[in-house]
Order: C-alpha cells, then sequence, then structure tokens
C-alpha cells in the first residue's frame, strides 16, 4: 500500500450546487492532499472514452450526457492508501445507502447525480490520472 495517487472528480451537480470547497475539505481534513486540480468541461466524447467501463450498462447514455452537462472539477488526491480513503470518504454509489458523515450521503442528489467519482483501484487511478493530467501538472 503505501503513499497512494488516485483520481478524485467533483461531478457537475455538486459544481453547480456551489460546494467544491466543502469536498475538498473533507479531503484535506482526512489528510489527502491535492497533488493536483483543475476545472474543466468534458465533451461528450471526453465521457465516453472516461467511462468506456459502463458503455454496456442500460444508465450510459444518461450518464455522458450528466457528466458533460457542466463543469467538473478533477483532482489528484495523495496519501496513505488513497484509493481506498476516498472511496471510504465518498461513500456507496447510491447516497441512500451512503453512510452518514460521507460526500454523497452530504451532498449527492442521486445514484445519478452523485457528486464525486473516485478511482476504484490503483491501476485504474494511474489511467484516470493520465486521463485529465499530465506529469508537470501533478506537485
Ligand atoms: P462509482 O462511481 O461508485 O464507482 P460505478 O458503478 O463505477 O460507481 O458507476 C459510475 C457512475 O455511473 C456512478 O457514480 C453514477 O454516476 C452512475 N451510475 C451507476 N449506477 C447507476 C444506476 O443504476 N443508474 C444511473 N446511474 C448510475
Ligand atoms: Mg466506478
Amino acid at each position: 500500500m503505501g503513499i497512494e495517487q488516485t483520481l478524485s472528480i467533483v461531478k457537475p451537480d455538486a459544481v453547480a450546487k456551489g460546494v467544491i470547497g466543502k469536498i475538498v475539505d473533507r479531503f484535506e481534513s482526512r489528510g489527502l492532499r491535492i497533488a493536483g486540480m483543475k476545472k474543466i468541461q468534458l465533451s461528450t466524447a471526453d465521457v465516453e472514452a472516461f467511462y468506456a467501463v459502463h458503455k454496456e450498462r442500460g444508465f450510459f447514455k444518461d450518464l455522458v450526457k450528466y457528466m458533460s452537462s457542466g463543469p467538473v472539477v478533477a483532482m489528484v488526491l495523495e496519501g496513505e492508501n488513497a484509493v481506498i480513503e476516498n472511496r471510504i470518504i465518498m461513500g456507496a454509489t447510491d447516497p441512500k445507502n451512503a453512510v452518514a458523515g460521507t460526500i454523497r450521503a452530504d451532498f449527492a442528489e442521486s445514484i445519478e447525480a452523485n457528486a464525486v467519482h473516485g478511482s476504484d483501484s490503483d491501476e485504474n487511478a494511474k489511467k484516470e490520472i493520465a486521463f485529465f493530467f499530465s506529469k508537470r501538472e501533478i506537485l
């Protein structure tokens, strides 16, 4: 395990609600350092590529529409066991199942508009970080 990096995205619903700062605070308060950060508008093609693993799922079309509906904030989080720590801080995919005090319990609108993305493995974290950030943007 040790020090890892993982990708977090503040999704369009949370950006629109004005809770970027509150979400960033959850990470920093729990010992995850912001190693990279950018606000970006994803195109349909961007989201199709980023979420390619979900392309056979029934909700894929809606997911692409939602994730390209407004700007997002992508972050590289760094810290001890960052991949799992971020998943714990985020909470379950469906906010109805998210533990109290998690980001999704506190800020998500629905199973789709669920405030944040987080990489699910070290391998995917590396790919997802490379999707958004160049080396010189990670400090
Ligand atoms: P995760 O974000 O907790 O890793 P995934 O299963 O990887 O969850 O799904 C990716 C994203 O797709 C979710 O965060 C959510 O925005 C959306 N999603 C997942 N399941 C559903 C569903 O059943 N209906 C609508 N959207 C969904
Ligand atoms: Mg996932």
